[in-house]
């Protein structure tokens, strides 16, 4: 499987809506930033990673795939996953310009396509080759229905009608004030009824103080988790509010390395592990991630099923993984889509990883690279 070529590509997807917010981000588009890797033979694999939409930004990402990661590819075996992975995060010159960031991005477009070639080659889709369907059904949670830019009275309805549509989980952005977060979240508990789960998502925003605050009166709503309550990378700042609360504590989605994770675990700083094979280098980081969660008996809930579509085959296949976030901006961009039925993610049928884009896809959304 000697690798011919690598090419990058970026699409922007409109998002639910026209636009929403969370606490610290306001967007249109989701950027679909990715390789398409080809091998001799024809068969190409795709990856891509997620970002919200900044051209420019973009196009560091595609270029840092053109020139820093296609040569380090090019006529090498697609089948040596790991070797790969290790020549590109522990290639001298890159690690010196970004052990994080833009080449992690860029590693992940790279491994994921590799990924989704090993499955492809094998006629297999990606959660048999990872070892088999280790659960029956994977459970979906709508974090589409709680933007933290809906109404108040759009968000109790959109609540219920998720509940009608068969989700047993919804997720609501808090970080605007601890008053209006926590009034919105009482109508939402008091509409859904005590059996759907209830996770909410801080996106970073507030501080120590604050998110202490928001706990002791948020104690009778049965929280699922508090999810990125802190700075990303606040390793004390979470430790600290997991030991003063009972709310437990979700993070991962910001993190780029397994030594990262493993300080928030060393430190009893999570609960809930939510690694992201967009964000970190690819699938073969995340796994080192699940795995770990495993040994420390944290589930795993990796962020946003439908936006890497990888997620779905890892949580079918990965002994660590609980539930999985629905948000369903790109899946239609997708050969295999990750839908959701009566609640569930469809177990994905094509060889393959699930991120081949369609035809459509690729002429409707398209940007250029550079
Ligand atoms: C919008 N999911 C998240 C979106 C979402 C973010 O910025 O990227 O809210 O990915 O936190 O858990
Ligand atoms: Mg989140």
């Amino acid at each position: 499987m000697k690798i011919t070529s690598v090419e990058s590509f970026i699409l922007h997807v409109p998002v639910t809506g026209g636009g929403i917010a969370d606490s610290t981000h306001n967007i249109s588009h989701w950027g679909v930033v990715g390789a398409a890797i080809q091998v001799e033979g024809g068969l190409t694999g795709y990856g891509f990673t997620g970002t919200h939409a900044y051209l420019p930004g973009d196009q560091l990402i595609t270029r840092c795939i053109d020139t820093c990661l296609a040569p380090l590819l090019l006529g090498q075996d697609a089948r040596d996953i790991t070797r790969l992975w290790q020549t590109i995060a522990r290639n001298p010159a890159l690690q010196w310009i970004g052990r994080a960031g833009i080449s992690t991005l860029a590693h992940a477009a790279v491994d994921v396509a590799l990924w989704d070639l090993k499955a492809k080659d094998a006629g297999q889709p990606l959660w048999k080759l990872l070892g088999g369907q280790v659960r029956e059904k994977v459970r979906a949670y709508n974090t589409d229905i709680g933007w933290l830019s809906i109404a108040d009275d759009a968000l109790v309805a959109g609540a219920k009608s998720a509940v009608q549509q068969g989700f047993t989980g919804i997720k609501v952005k808090v970080g605007s004030t601890v008053e209006r977060d926590l009034r919105r979240l009482t109508a939402v508990r008091h509409a859904i009824g005590p059996d759907i789960t209830l996770a909410i998502d801080g996106n970073g925003k507030w501080d120590l103080a604050t998110c202490q605050r928001f706990c002791a009166g948020a104690q009778g709503l049965d929280i699922l988790w508090f999810e990125e309550p802190l700075w990303y990378d606040d390793v004390k700042g979470h430790a600290q509010l997991a030991r003063s609360s009972s709310i437990p504590v979700a993070l991962g989605e910001q993190l780029y390395t397994t030594d990262a994770f493993a300080e928030f675990f060393a430190q009893q700083a999570i609960h809930w592990v939510q690694p992201d094979v967009t964000r970190m280098a690819g699938l073969t980081e995340v796994l080192r991630v699940c795995d770990m969660a495993n040994a420390f008996r944290l589930p795993v809930a990796p962020h946003a099923g439908d936006m890497s579509q990888v997620h779905v085959h890892l949580s079918y296949a990965h002994a660590a993984c609980a539930v999985l976030e629905y948000i369903p901006w790109i899946q239609h961009c997708f050969t295999d889509p990750a839908l959701v039925v009566d609640g569930y993610f469809r177990l994905p049928q094509l060889p393959g990883a699930g991120t081949t884009p369609t035809v459509d896809a690729l002429a409707r959304y398209r940007q250029p690279v550079a």
